[in-house]
């Protein structure tokens, strides 16, 4: 009979996780030996950086990803980079390593004491298994509750297991098929087209499941079709919809009474692909206003029980996008042409407005190009001057964890070569995921990261006056030359004085990672 790691190993390339992204320490070795060669190791240096990269790549390819962590203290360091991954529905597997069986109870060193609860409730599933026997449908288990929950799991596995001999039914599970159907029921369907188009005046909120989905076409059809305004929504990690389309009106504003101001004359408020609705700011208000009906359509289970108004559908928004399209026909009224983009607003004393910065990539750079932003303050900026229109042009911290920038874009470029990936960094931002820059070394990904070096955390800075809190002290972070730190990870940089230079060095198309720092002058988000 084959070990338990065989078993494992065989199925890993079975349902196509075959590249494994990890920081591995002694309990994970026995799980690395004999890699069949058709699995790559992918090397992180700080197990943030590990899952911020292994979340790029699933979301950038669609796929459920295989994370390799250290037992509890690799695990501990990646929990901050999880919920991302869980607030943007990554399926991330997440092995990691035990000590062995019998060290566990007496709490040897490098045991992880009560694994399984470790990881909750961030997971949507984690497990230790019972003997060794079980590993191989465990890590089957992980794979197929990651891709239909949806989230992340977490199995953590003995390490003295994988050499085991897997027994008379290991082989069972080699042949495993788990799949999903989410159309919605006959009846469900006629509800859904006769509320949508009985409305008048009805209004498209979308998340960023249709663009993770490969639904951003078709959002585009489902507006068009019905000529109606369309949100992203709030707290937004995809773009789901070119932000210059004469129908598009931007991101939702993560408040309750904004929400509310935005959707005011809307009869019915068609949320696709998000929960309703990830609030940010406390600002209270009524959730609609009088007369206004929501329907959510999502696979989220739980997105759709935790809302606390409107009517929801647990069903795949492609699937209702479809039948929707269906139903209404062809536009009959003209959508216009794509919103222009103003002039950037001017910098100041040496430093690049933001708006300068974010031109210059929109000029400069592939129309295709696929980008990781992680600087806070400049959110206004940056949707003032971006023009996106194409699916996975844009990625975002999803539960604005930071750390998800540098690695998310590593990640991006390793599953989407075909595309050219920028990192949009703030000088707060990119320390927390800074690592990953030497797996960008490393594997030569031809990343750019942009680094805007304002010497703050300026999202802070505008929260304070927002809160009332003018006096924090922590908020600065002068001193920090990221073209030094940069090359000693192994990446090409420059520094960007002014906005020519900064699109001269845009301009040349990067075969390796390069990290283009420029000092910015500060911007609210909003
Ligand atoms: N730690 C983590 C892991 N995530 C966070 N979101 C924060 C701390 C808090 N935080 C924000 O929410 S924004 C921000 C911090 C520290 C400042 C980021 O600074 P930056 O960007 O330089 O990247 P801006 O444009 O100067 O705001
Ligand atoms: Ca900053």
């Amino acid at each position: 009979m084959p070990s338990v790691r065989r078993v494992s190993h065989e199925f890993l390339q079975r349902q196509g996780l075959t590249t494994i992204f990890g920081n591995p320490g002694s309990n994970e070795l026995p799980f690395l030996a004999e890699l069949p060669d058709g699995i790559r190791y992918v090397l992180g240096l700080h197990e943030g950086a590990v899952v911020g990269m292994a979340d790029g790549y699933a979301q950038a390819t669609g796929h459920p990803v295989l994370v390799n962590l250290h037992a509890a203290a690799g695990s501990g360091n990646a929990m901050g980079a999880l919920t991302n991954a869980v607030a943007s529905r990554t399926p991330l597997v997440v092995v990691a390593g035990q000590q062995v069986r019998p060290a566990v109870g007496p709490e040897a060193n490098l045991t992880n004491v009560d694994a399984p609860a470790l990881m909750k409730p961030l997971v949507g599933w984690a497990a230790e298994p019972a003997c060794a026997q079980d590993v191989p449908r465990a890590l089957a288990q992980a794979v197929f509750e990651a891709r239909l929950q949806r989230r992340p799991t977490y199995l953590s596995v003995p390490y003295d297991d994988w050499a085991a001999d897997a027994g008379d039914n290991a082989l069972a599970v080699l042949d495993r098929q788990v799949q999903r159907a989410g159309e919605p029921g006959a009846k469900q369907a006629r509800r859904l087209v006769e509320q949508v188009t009985a409305a008048r005046r009805p209004a498209l909120v979308l998340g960023g499941d249709i663009d993770t989905d490969g639904h951003f076409g078709a959002a585009v059809r489902l507006a068009e079709a019905l000529g109606c305004p369309v949100w992203a929504a709030p707290s937004l990690f995809r773009l789901p919809f070119p932000n210059r389309h004469p129908l598009f009106r931007g991101v939702l504003p993560a408040g309750i009474e904004p929400v509310r101001r935005a959707v005011e004359g809307h009869d019915v408020v068609l949320v696709l692909g998000a929960p309703v609705f990830r609030y940010h700011e406390y600002l209270p208000g009524r959730y609609l206003p009088e007369g206004t009906r929501l329907v959510q359509v999502t696979e989220d289970a739980s997105a759709a029980a935790r809302a606390p108004m409107g009517e929801a559908l647990v069903a795949d928004p492609g699937a209702v996008i479809e039948l929707l399209l269906g139903a209404l026909g062809a536009p009959t009224v003209p959508v216009g042409d794509y919103r222009p983009v103003p002039p950037p607003q001017p910098g100041d004393g040496g430093r690049l407005h933001p708006e300068e910065v974010f031109a210059a990539l929109r000029d400069e750079l592939p129309e295709d190009t696929a980008y990781v932003v992680e600087s806070t303050s400049t959110n206004a900026a940056w949707w003032r001057q971006m023009d996106l229109r194409r699916p996975g042009s844009y990625y975002f911290p999803a539960a604005g964890g930071l750390g998800f920038g540098l690695p998310g874009a590593v990640g991006v470029a390793l599953g989407r070569p075909d595309r050219p990936v920028v990192a949009v960094t703030g000088d707060g931002s990119a320390n927390y995921g800074i690592t990953a820059l030497w797996t960008a070394a490393r594997h030569r990904l031809p990343v750019t990261v942009v680094l805007l070096r304002n010497g703050t955390y300026g999202a802070l800075r505008w929260f304070g006056g927002l809160l009332g809190v003018p006096d924090a002290p922590g908020l600065d972070i002068p001193g920090l030359d990221f073209t030094r730190i940069a090359e000693g990870y192994g990446v090409t940089a420059a520094h960007a004085r002014d906005p020519e230079e900064l699109r001269a060095l845009l301009a040349r198309r990067p075969d390796g990672p390069r990290l283009i720092q420029v000092d910015t002058a500060l911007t609210a988000p909003n």
